[in-house]
């Protein structure tokens, strides 16, 4: 069922090409772990030949009329819409997303955010700050050129309209590496772009390894940004990369969302909120609220219903429309995660549920893991530690104070939320909590129009909103002494 164009090659220039080594990597369904197809390693000169392309393509596309650039986006959304069969197919294949998170949220999400962007191609305004008597200055936003992006295996469609479609609303061309893991969607979605009419060469696609292919496209001379989500490890290791040409650099990274529960919250509310929190997408979401921190009024009544909610939930095949959590998205990844329920208890932590794999026979060959929930205390390290599994690490606070220091007690800074119906505590939390996002009696809600990412070592820069546009064009400040006379410093 899967699409042959698309196995093993690179898409180059508006071409599926070979890759130059020849090399391949079996991409695995998480779900049985059997192989669903082999593609194309993209190796250095890969990505060379794809930045090459690239910058042929930017001065074309960078100087069209804004409005027909953003009218093919705006096919583009269309076109993904026709295409939601397959793409919740594809990705419930790939990353063991259930059909039915694909359905609501990632390909509706992905075509909106192309919309989004397609309408704001042509509204990049600039601006003229009034300066001196007789001189005109203008500032106008341009787009930088060739742009890198890097994208990791939870989220790969949703996070490839993330990134390409603003970059493309504000002109610039690119070259995208897609996760080894999952690169099915994007290899699909620059199909799409090509078949809507966006010149070859615009979007390049290149899967491959992150230290081989993803390392070249940060330290390349002629990348003028690097937008990168993943690990803050690597993500420290793009801005090394990125020196030698001094490349701008956009850092979506890890986080260990607080989620607090205040003792006047709506209970059932916050319970479904709490979960999504976490165990949407089998937890695996740097914005996940995965450091629960309950009030003491409230934390047995909440545990147990929580626990209850943790147990209910529908693990299976991610083709079921009847399945509410799908695999992991690897078998490193599984191990990775289980191993933090051991850590946990060998550290005085009480695993309430979950913390193994599930017995079911049907289920013994995927990357399962249970929906688990864990009481810990501030210093331990899955307090602190990102685990990006199903994974909540409860703790309890007796006031305010406490809550917001457990809360601000991370390097790291994404999303955040909280549950209460005192409205002066509420923006004071929103106020006081150091996130780039927080969530009040809600958790998770994004949307295009608003801007997505961190404080601390969860990165810097923004997707979305206008801030994003900001991250993709670069200003250009054009002073004009429009009487023609020997400006004002000049005179003798
Ligand atoms: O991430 P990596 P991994 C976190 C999460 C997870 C952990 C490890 O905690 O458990 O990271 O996951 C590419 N130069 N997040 O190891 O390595 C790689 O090919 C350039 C949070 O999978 O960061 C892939 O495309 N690129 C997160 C992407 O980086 C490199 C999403 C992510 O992989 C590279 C994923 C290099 N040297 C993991 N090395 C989020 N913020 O949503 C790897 N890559």
């Amino acid at each position: 069922m899967l699409k042959k164009a698309f196995q093993n090659k690179l898409f180059i220039g508006g071409e599926w090409v070979d890759g130059i080594a020849g090399a391949t990597i079996p991409v695995l369904n998480p779900y049985d772990n059997s192989e669903l197809c082999e593609i194309a390693e993209g190796r250095a000169e890969d990505i060379d030949r794809a930045v090459e392309a690239a910058k042929a393509a930017a001065p074309v596309w960078g100087r069209m009329n804004a409005s027909d650039r953003g009218r093919l986006i705006l096919k583009l959304a269309d076109r993904i819409e026709e295409c939601t069969e397959e793409l919740i197919e594809l990705e419930a294949r790939d990353t063991g997303h259930p059909v039915r998170d694909a359905r609501k949220l990632d390909v509706p999400r992905t075509a909106a955010c192309f919309r989004y962007f397609g309408g704001m191609a042509d509204k990049v305004e600039g601006f003229l700050p009034p300066v001196y008597p007789g001189m005109l200055n203008y500032v106008q936003r341009e787009p930088i050129g060739v742009v890198g992006q890097i994208v990791p295996w939870n989220f790969p469609l949703m996070f490839t309209s993330w990134k390409m479609a603003p970059a493309l609303a504000a002109g610039n061309a690119i070259v995208i590496k897609p996760s080894e893991l999952t690169p099915l969607s994007t290899l699909r979605i620059a199909e799409l772009m090509h078949e809507v009419g966006i010149p070859a060469g615009v979007v390049n696609v290149v899967p491959g390894y992150g230290h081989i292919a993803g390392q070249r496209l940060a330290e390349h001379p002629d990348v003028g940004k690097i937008a990168f989500t993943g690990s803050t490890a690597t993500g420290r290791r793009v801005v090394e990369a990125s020196a030698g040409n001094l490349k701008k650099v956009q850092l979506e990274l890890g986080g260990k969302g607080p989620n607090i529960v205040f003792e006047d919250a709506v209970i059932p509310a916050a319970i479904g909120g709490s979960a999504f929190g976490i165990f949407h997408n089998q937890g695996q979401a740097c914005i996940a609220g995965s450091r629960i921190l309950l009030h003491e009024k409230i934390a047995d009544e909440f545990l147990e219903k929580f626990a209850g909610f943790a147990k209910s939930i529908r693990l299976g095949d991610p083709l079921d429309p009847a399945t509410e959590m799908g695999p992991l998205t690897s078998k490193m990844h599984q191990e990775r995660v289980l191993e933090f329920s051991k850590i946990a208890v060998d550290q005085g932590g009480e695993v309430i549920t979950g913390g193994k794999a599930p017995e079911a026979e049907a289920l013994s060959k995927g990357c399962f893991v249970e929906p688990t929930i864990v009481k810990a205390k501030p210093g331990d390290r899955v307090a602190r530690e990102e685990v990006f599994g199903p994974f909540a690490t409860v703790m309890t606070f007796s006031d305010d104070d406490e809550a917001l220091a457990l809360a601000n007690d991370t390097a790291y800074g994404l999303g955040s939320g909280l549950w209460t119906r005192n409205l002066p505590r509420a923006h004071k939390f929103a106020r006081d909590i150091h996130a780039g996002m927080v969530w009040i009696n809600c958790y998770k809600v994004v949307h295009p129009g608003s801007p997505f990412g961190g404080f601390g070592e969860s990165g810097y820069g923004r997707e979305m909103g206008f801030e994003v546009m900001r991250e993709y064009t670069q200003p250009k400040s054009v002073w004009v002494n429009y009487d023609a006379q020997i400006p004002p410093h000049y005179e003798r």
